[in-house]
């Protein structure tokens, strides 16, 4: 589950990048991931003078005890029983890799087929095929029940935690507490603790087996514990809601929380498909959430727009939203309600996409077949430079923070309108290239000493 962290990088597995997003409602859906790294989600700030309050100093530790007695005198009058606070809280120690991983920036942007690379492996896709067979009666039960097909809750399994394989190794309780003592986000920290007291106190778990992300990520979903005690469920019936041990349990509260997403069993997530000869790239939506551009598939289809083999769009009245994840020149995917769900699993436009096609490939389908670029990402400066040149230019309102998001995104789009180039907002060595060459671009910026070869115009 998600909300915008990079439970790969919580896990500290396959991608070393975290990223945090700062908008409550995403906070509030209480979930937590597993590679989630997007470019419209916005980083977590940068470390600030509290990072010095979680260490092993005597004062420090002293000060968590202090912080750890109120808490505790607060979760006894919110209900949680005094033996669940002796067995959970006994021991309770902030850890500092816990705020190091928190604050951690991403030093560069993730590009999507080295994102699709590391989730949507072959070896993964195999794993999923033989996952699926082994799981089918379950998977068969919990589509009847929910409407989410098996393959969607496979996709999730592999992409959250391998399958099962990885939970993370972080004692929750101590995770959470390190968390809500910190003081960033320390709301949304203590109530997720609160709600992880009382996952105990229902006798789901044990503190010690209760192991997760370091931000609290609990499990083979990952749900946040907030989303545990709204959509966890007893698939196997003995009494306990066991997401880490038992297999059933994790896959039944993945399609309970799915179908509470508003998921629609009728439909698939969308689908890769081939733009005609110089396309509009301004109908591309910036985002995963894509509404500002819905159109009917026969609307897409009098565009021009064909299924992956050429073959006419499905005659079905589905809205659909055109997603071009590595630009104009990479693929380029309809996208229906599904995947506006998978997106309120985890705000990331690129995992919301890996979902898709695992679910695709373990259901046999084949690989994206759009063009394949394999560029380098950019980093943090080198976005802050496409960032200050758009801003000068007069593009760009907000303030270049080196994170490539949807207003940088707009931003790019009203430049490259300007200066007629395709305008799919996607940023890359070239548009940097573009602004940097600029005859609008005022004056160099000396503070980035730029590492970037100016030699790839794009026009
Ligand atoms: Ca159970």
């Amino acid at each position: 589950m998600t909300w915008g962290y990079d439970s790969q990088a919580v896990k500290e597995s396959v991608v070393p990048i975290k990223i945090i997003t700062s908008v409550p409602t995403v906070f509030a859906l209480g979930l937590a991931c597993a590679a989630c790294q997007s470019p419209s989600v916005p980083p977590t700030r940068a470390p600030g003078p509290e990072a010095a309050a979680v260490s092993t100093s005597p004062s420090a530790v002293k000060s968590f005890q202090d912080w750890l007695g109120a808490f505790r005198s607060e979760a006894s009058q919110k209900g949680i029983s005094g033996k669940t606070l002796e067995s959970a809280l006994t021991g309770v120690h902030p850890i500092p890799r816990v705020i190091e991983l928190d604050r951690r920036q991403p030093e560069f942007t993730q590009t999507f087929w080295r994102y699709l690379d590391s989730t949507v492996s072959d070896a993964r896709v195999r794993d999923g095929i033989e996952r699926a067979q082994q799981n089918q009666a379950i998977l068969a039960q919990l589509e009847k029940t929910y409407g989410v097909p098996g393959r969607y809750l496979v996709a999730f399994w592999g992409l959250e935690t391998n399958y099962g394989r990885n939970l993370g190794g972080f004692p929750v309780v101590s995770a959470l507490a390190t968390l809500a003592f910190d003081g960033r986000r320390n709301t949304f920290f203590r109530t997720e603790l609160i709600d992880a007291l009382k996952v105990i106190d229902a006798g789901h778990i044990t503190p010690d087996k209760m192991v997760g992300s370091w931000a609290g990520a609990m499990g083979q979903t990952q749900f946040m514990p907030s989303t545990f005690l709204r959509h966890a469920v007893d698939q196997t019936g003995d009494g306990r809601i066991d997401i880490w041990a038992q297999t059933a349990d994790a896959l039944g509260s993945g399609a309970n929380y799915l179908k509470s997403l508003g998921w629609d069993s009728a439909r698939t997530w969308g689908r890769e498909v081939k733009l005609p000869p110089a396309f509009d790239a301004a109908l591309a939506s910036l985002d995963g959430g894509a509404s500002e551009t819905l159109k009917t598939l026969d609307e897409w289809a009098a565009l021009g727009i064909t299924a992956i083999d050429g073959a006419r769009l499905p005659r079905q009245p589905i809205r659909a939203a055109l997603i071009l994840p590595a630009g104009q020149k990479g693929p380029a995917f309809l996208v229906y309600d599904n995947f506006r769900a998978i997106l309120k699993w985890n705000r990331s436009t690129f995992y919301a996409l890996a979902i898709g096609h695992l679910a695709d490939r373990i259901n046999g389908q084949g690989k994206i077949q759009g063009a394949r670029i394999d560029e380098e990402p950019l980093s943090r400066d080198q976005v802050l430079v496409i960032q200050t040149g758009l801003k000068r230019m007069g593009f760009l309102d907000s303030e270049p923070d080196g994170v490539l998001g949807s207003g940088t995104r707009q931003a790019l789009r009203k430049f490259q309108k300007a200066q007629q180039l395709p305008p799919d907002g996607y940023a890359n060595r070239a548009m940097l290239a573009a602004i940097v060459n600029d005859r609008a671009f005022p004056a160099p910026i000396t503070s980035n000493p730029s590492p970037v070869a100016f030699a790839e115009s794009s026009r």
